[in-house]
Parts: structure tokens; C-alpha cells; sequence
């Protein structure tokens, strides 16, 4: 059974993120790429579209059916929440997500990403509190072996010269940065996040990342993902200190 092991905690801890491998079974991954077919049957993308195509499901109360969204039993069954507990203070656990993303990418899409970002950032007329959550955690339906087949960029170590930044000029600078774009800090060389299908990526919430392009033929699978961005308990009233003291929510000295 997939863990995090005191080397995979550092990683986080210091790089901003890590993948760990083998998180899904067979029998979780085809009932993650079934609920993600049958959402892409009903909302498809438009024919032709070719780069990046999401979804963003909101779970909210069992729906009309009386049956919870398929991937938010695919989020129970996944093991993520577990995993994400022990990359989080034991008195932190991460609250169960009410909405998810399912993040594909369609080839051939020739892109490289010019700068990364930071969710969450709502567009400056309704600045307020931003959407901040703990940690980032993305399921791989396909394959990430390969770079350029749609991976996700990051930039390493970001999150914490972010919070530095935050630290200097106040947690609320983070809500008047643009959406789409990051504060004026080191960012360091990019890395392609990489691994097999049946991974799963955790990455904080500060990280610097961006979409990857995908150089493939029209003839290759689109790339699938299923996010969830998850909240260590208590996080909304705590945000300003979390994102100020970037580790602080997360085992380990902070
Ligand atoms: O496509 C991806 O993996 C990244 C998506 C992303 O960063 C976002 O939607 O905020
Ligand atoms: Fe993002």
C-alpha cells in the first residue's frame, strides 16, 4: 500500500511536492476514468479543441438520485485523503472536498508556459479572501511517464520564497495579485511533474506551477487528472498564517 515515507515528507516539505507512485489500483483507476468519461459524454469538449479542457464538478449534497458524485466516492476509495493526513499535522486532517476538477489535456498542443500561477486568485473587481486551501492533490488517470505529454510545470521550493514574500508584505498581497499570474519572487528553473498513471501528486498550495503542453499526435490518449484541493481542518479562519508560514500546517518542525 502506497505511504508517505519520511523521504517522501522532506521532499514536499522542501521542493514543494512530490508524486507518489502507485497510490490507485487497477480497480480505482477504471472507476476514475469511467466517472471521467461519462462527465466528458455529458460536457464534451468542442470538436476539434485540441490543449487544455476542465471540469470543476461541485459535490454539494447527495444529488436528486440520492447518490454522491462519482468522483467524490472516488476521493473516498482512493486513498488520497489518508495519504494527504500524513503530509499534514495529525491535528490537521484535510476537511473532504465539495468540488473537483478533472483536468485533461487534448494533442497536439505545442505549448510551453511563459510563467506559473497560483489558484485560487479571484479577478481584482471581487478581491476579497482569496480561495487558499493546504495542499494540492491530483490523481493520474494516464500516464505522466514522459514529459511534454500534458504534465503539470512547477517550480521548485517556490512555496516557501512565497512565503517569505507573504511574511514581508502581508498575507492579503496574495489577493491583489492577478488571476493567472504569481508574485514578483525567485522562481528558479521549471520541472515537468512525471510518473506513472496510478500516482498521485501532491503539491502546496504556495507552489509555483503552471498547464503543460502537450506535444503529441491527435492520434494519442488525452492526458486525465482528477484534482482535489484540499483544506487542512480549520484552514479558512487560519489562511493568513498558513500561507505566511508556508509549512506550518504539515508534520515536521514548521
Ligand atoms: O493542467 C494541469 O495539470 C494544471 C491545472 C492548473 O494548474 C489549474 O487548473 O489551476
Ligand atoms: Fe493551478
Amino acid at each position: 500500500m502506497a505511504e508517505i515515507t519520511p523521504r517522501a515528507l522532506a521532499a514536499f516539505r522542501t521542493q514543494g511536492y512530490v508524486v507518489i507512485p502507485g497510490v490507485l489500483d487497477e480497480r480505482q483507476r477504471a472507476f476514475g476514468s469511467r466517472t471521467a468519461a461519462a462527465m466528458l459524454t455529458a460536457q464534451p469538449p468542442a470538436a476539434g479543441h485540441t490543449g487544455p479542457y476542465f471540469l470543476w464538478p461541485r459535490f454539494g449534497l447527495a444529488g436528486d438520485c440520492g447518490h454522491d458524485h462519482g468522483l467524490l466516492r472516488f476521493y473516498r476509495q482512493s486513498g488520497i485523503a489518508e495519504l494527504a493526513a500524513a503530509l499534514l499535522r495529525p491535528d490537521l486532517p484535510p476537511d473532504e472536498p465539495d468540488f473537483a476538477q478533472l483536468a485533461t489535456t487534448i494533442p497536439p498542443w505545442t505549448h510551453r508556459p511563459s510563467g506559473p500561477h497560483v489558484d485560487g486568485i479571484s479577478p481584482p473587481a471581487q478581491a476579497g479572501q482569496p480561495e487558499t486551501f493546504s495542499v494540492l492533490a491530483g490523481a493520474w488517470l494516464t500516464d505522466h511517464a514522459e514529459p511534454d505529454r500534458g504534465n503539470m510545470w512547477i517550480w521548485p521550493g517556490t512555496h516557501l520564497r512565497l512565503g517569505e514574500y507573504l511574511t514581508e508584505h502581508g498575507a492579503d498581497a496574495l489577493g491583489r495579485i492577478y488571476p493567472g499570474s504569481y508574485p514578483p519572487i525567485d522562481l528558479g528553473e521549471p520541472v515537468q511533474a512525471t510518473g506513472d498513471a496510478g500516482s498521485v501528486l501532491f503539491a502546496h498550495y504556495l507552489l509555483a506551477h503552471n498547464i503543460g503542453g502537450y506535444d503529441g499526435p491527435a492520434s494519442a490518449p488525452m492526458r486525465q487528472v482528477i484534482y482535489y484541493r484540499l483544506r487542512a481542518h480549520g484552514h479558512r479562519v487560519r489562511w493568513r498564517d498558513a500561507v505566511a508560514r508556508p509549512l506550518s500546517e504539515f508534520r515536521g518542525a514548521a
